[in-house]
């Protein structure tokens, strides 16, 4: 993945840790770099491999530390030159969710080694809606809740997610349910 993405979990250890604590991710996950590049397109297992080892050195499981960079990304992102790209004036949670392949292809544009994952939305009450998430990338759903209460958070939305059909139980994708309280 971009290295933007790494440079994000680097902004969670340090927020939730310490700059020693990232120091001892990165060699636990056997990576050499100083920085990383936002805008190079790293190997997933690099990737992977930082997951890993920011759960270990922070003392949480995989899921849990995928749900907590998910939500950070989001603030991340908004933070760091995209918060136009996540807050369209006006629109409401739901319309932007419905809207997140639009928001990857205008990103894919620029960024052609993007391999986005895609979100299909299905209105099921004015409350509720079923969210289909279809990656090349397995293991990602705790990420995919994050980063819907990220956008909650920033929508300023109370909203509630629950993974409701798991690929890995050998549904087609991942499926969830999209609650606004
Ligand atoms: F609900 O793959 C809200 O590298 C959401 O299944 C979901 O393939 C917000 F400059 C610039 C760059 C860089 C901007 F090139 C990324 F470096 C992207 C900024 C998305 C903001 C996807 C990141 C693919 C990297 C993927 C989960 C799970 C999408 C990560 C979240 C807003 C982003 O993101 C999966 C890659 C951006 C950039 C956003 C993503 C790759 C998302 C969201 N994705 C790179």
């Amino acid at each position: 993945m971009y290295g933007l993405v790494h440079r994000a979990i680097h902004d969670l250890a340090v927020k939730t840790a310490d700059p020693a604590t990232w120091l001892r991710i990165k060699s636990r996950a056997g990576l050499e770099e100083d920085v990383f590049l936002s805008m190079k397109a790293y190997p997933d297992e690099t990737t992977l491999a930082l997951v890993g080892a920011a759960a270990s050195e922070l003392g949480t499981s995989v899921e849990a530390l995928l749900e907590q960079f998910g939500e950070h990304w989001v603030a991340y992102a908004s933070e760091h030159g995209y918060r136009d790209l996540l807050q369209a004036r006006g629109e409401s949670l739901f319309a932007f969710i419905a809207r997140l392949d639009d928001m990857h292809a205008r990103l894919s544009l620029i960024f052609p080694k993007l391999r986005p994952p895609s979100f299909r939305t299905e209105s099921i009450d004015d409350q509720t809606m079923r969210l289909h998430y279809v990656s090349e990338r397995a293991g990602l759903a705790p990420f995919v809740v994050g980063l819907i209460r990220g956008l909650g958070k920033l929508f300023r939305t109370h909203v509630e997610v629950q993974l409701d059909r798991k690929r890995e139980d050998g549904f087609a994708h991942d499926e969830f349910l999209v609650t606004i309280k």
